[in-house]
């Protein structure tokens, strides 16, 4: 049924293959030794250390797109693909999506459902594997395939049931599927695990194991007894665009133009960021979850229609639409929503690394700063998660300029970039022309008498500037670091400033103690001799209040920051 290039499976005009059901890989690869990817020896490395033919399907495979094996997350790429195909690159190739009948019990399965049907999709195709079975016990609905087949149809799907064993009866499926309009395709297909092995089928307690050595004769008599089907592969209609897409090489149209001093709010500028980014590239695509006037991503939406995508409330499927969005090195995907609501997203993150998914996620609203609407809109624990993600750089921007930079090193880190922005208003300090780097801070205040280094970032950068001027009037001068790159953090500076003032060393942040700046700050610090950290972050659960007076309730204002110095003997 699929279009591909067996030497290429990369070739982006080539239909797409998401084995969502990732457990189910050993068939997978013995199907890309079948069609000669791979050998037989290749195909027996399964599990060993030094193959690729891993436990679960990883993209160190070429014919694998995006990593699966936590249940649930692969129609989301697998819609992301299906939206670049349909809409951004107008291509013929179709997504087709295997899912478990358990694996369909995962929210996210539904998220991505809905997707689909409302961008009429009608280049996907989900297939589910009504095999009855679970890992420990039979699925919500057994063999219920009319009751799947409801839920699918009720998600504005065209569902087909069929025969799974039925190599015509699928094919047929496909054919019908490729024949609907204007909507996806579930095929629901009612199978028997273990078919035909005695003792096997249809039984619980075979998940996961392999058949014993002595049913081998009886395995091979089975297959050879199958009928075999005559099958060739279809070349790819090569007409997917050249995107050209190089890293390194996507630019702000314009240096940010700001006055020293003017108050914006760095979640506002990341809008300004982002549409002069599509300025340069029709590539650069916009993922929202209904906060688009929040995280400010509309501004790219009014201008270039087309280089956004509303995803809706639905943040578990906003991050796997984008990281599908983003495979192939189709388009570079920057989604956003409130920095707290990516934490839903944990796990479609976490898969992400696995991936080597190169996906841009913006967080806005973050800490007690966002004031009046409380602490369930309030990321505390934001920079934990994304600081945690293998090779992902974390950048927190504390002013309009530095926010736009951030962006556009964003969109030319082939990777997982995390940027948190903020709600309030705040002093750009930067002129257009600074430059910006990965893993470098910024030393903003300093002088040869300091005696202390205040680091912040965001709006507690702020509060450590106004500190800063509090104790010099009593005689005590205090570098300060706005620290910009979170992870990579800037180890070299740190140890440097901190060397110079002596040691003492005070963090200040808008987030929990828990993976936050604190404790970035003193990794980084950790072999440096005589050298002591104070970390201010927030201590308990917030409440509602102005913002101000949460900074201070919380103990993160500049008042603290002093006391913090002054009681740092
Ligand atoms: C999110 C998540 N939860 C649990 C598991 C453990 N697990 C692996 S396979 C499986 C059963 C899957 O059942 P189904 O989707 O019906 O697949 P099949 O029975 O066809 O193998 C479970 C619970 C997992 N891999 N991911
Ligand atoms: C977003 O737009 C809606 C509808 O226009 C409006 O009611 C809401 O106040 C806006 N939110 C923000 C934060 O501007």
């Amino acid at each position: 049924e699929m279009h591909y290039e067996v030497a290429n499976p990369r070739n982006p005009s080539a239909d797409r293959f998401v084995l969502s059901k990732g457990h189910a890989c050993p068939i997978l690869y013995a199907a890309w030794e079948e069609a000669g990817l791979l050998t037989h020896d290749d195909v027996l490395s399964l599990r060993k250390v030094d193959s690729d033919i891993e436990g679960h399907p990883t993209p160190r495979l070429s014919f694998i797109d995006v990593a699966t094996g936590s249940l649930g997350q692969g129609l989301s790429c697998a819609a992301g693909m299906a939206y670049v195909g349909k809409y951004v690159d107008k291509s013929a190739f179709r997504v087709y999506c295997l899912i478990g009948d358990g694996e369909s019990a995962e929210g996210s399965i539904w998220e991505a459902a809905a997707f689909s049907s409302y961008y009429k999709l009608d280049n996907l195709v989900a297939i589910v594997d009504v095999n009855r079975l679970g890992q420990s016990q039979a699925t919500q609905l057994g063999h219920d395939v009319e009751a799947y087949a409801r839920r699918f149809a009720a998600f504005g799907f065209h569902s087909i049931v069929v025969d799974g064993h039925s190599v015509e009866a699928l094919l047929n499926a496909y054919k019908e599927a490729r024949n609907t309009k204007n909507q996806p395709t579930a095929i629901i297909a009612k199978t028997f695990k273990g078919k035909d092995i005695s003792g096997v089928e249809n039984q619980d307690d075979w998940h996961g194991k392999p058949v014993p050595v002595e049913k081998a004769d009886e395995i091979r008599a089975i297959l050879k007894s199958t009928k075999r089907h005559n099958w060739q592969i279809k070349a790819p209609p090569n007409d997917a665009p050249d995107t050209k897409l190089s890293f390194g090489n996507i630019h702000l149209s314009s240096p940010p133009s700001y006055k020293l001093g003017e108050k914006i709010a760095t979640r506002a500028a990341y809008g300004t960021a982002l549409v002069k980014l599509g300025d340069s590239s029709k590539r650069i695509m916009g993922f929202d979850g209904d906060v688009k006037n929040s995280t400010f991503s509309e501004k790219l939406l009014k201008k270039y229609p087309d280089q956004f995508v509303e995803c809706f409330i639905a943040e578990q499927n906003l991050v796997g639409v984008a990281i599908g969005a983003g495979t192939r090195d189709r388009v570079v995907p920057f989604c956003s929503t409130f920095a707290a609501f990516f934490t839903r997203a944990a796990d479609q993150l976490r898969m992400g690394a696995i991936s080597f998914a190169n996906v841009k996620c913006v967080g806005s609203h973050v800490g007690v700063s966002i004031g009046e609407d409380g602490p369930s809109q309030m990321a505390l624990e934001d920079l934990g998660l994304f600081r945690a993600i293998p090779k992902g750089v974390v950048f927190y921007p504390s002013d309009a300029v530095s926010t736009e930079r951030a962006a556009e090193l964003a969109a030319n880190y082939h990777g997982i970039v995390y940027i948190r922005t903020s709600r309030p208003a705040t002093a750009v300090l930067y002129s257009g022309d600074e430059k910006f780097e990965i893993g470098k801070a910024k030393v903003v205040r300093e002088s040869p008498n300091d005696k202390v280094l205040l680091v912040g970032a965001g709006v507690t950068l702020y509060e450590c500037l106004k500190a800063q001027e509090e104790l010099a009037k009593s005689g005590v001068h205090a570098a300060v670091v706005d620290l910009f790159s979170i992870k990579p953090i800037d180890t070299e500076l740190l140890v440097k400033q901190a060397q110079r003032v002596g040691g003492r060393v005070v963090t200040v942040e808008d987030h929990y103690q828990a993976g936050g700046i604190g404790e970035a700050v003193s990794a980084a610090l950790s072999d440096t001799g005589n050298v002591r950290v104070r970390s201010l972050f927030v201590k308990d659960v917030p409440r509602s209040g102005p913002p101000d007076v949460l900074i201070d309730l919380f103990g993160i204002s500049a008042r603290h920051i002093v006391d913090a110095v002054k009681n740092f003997h």
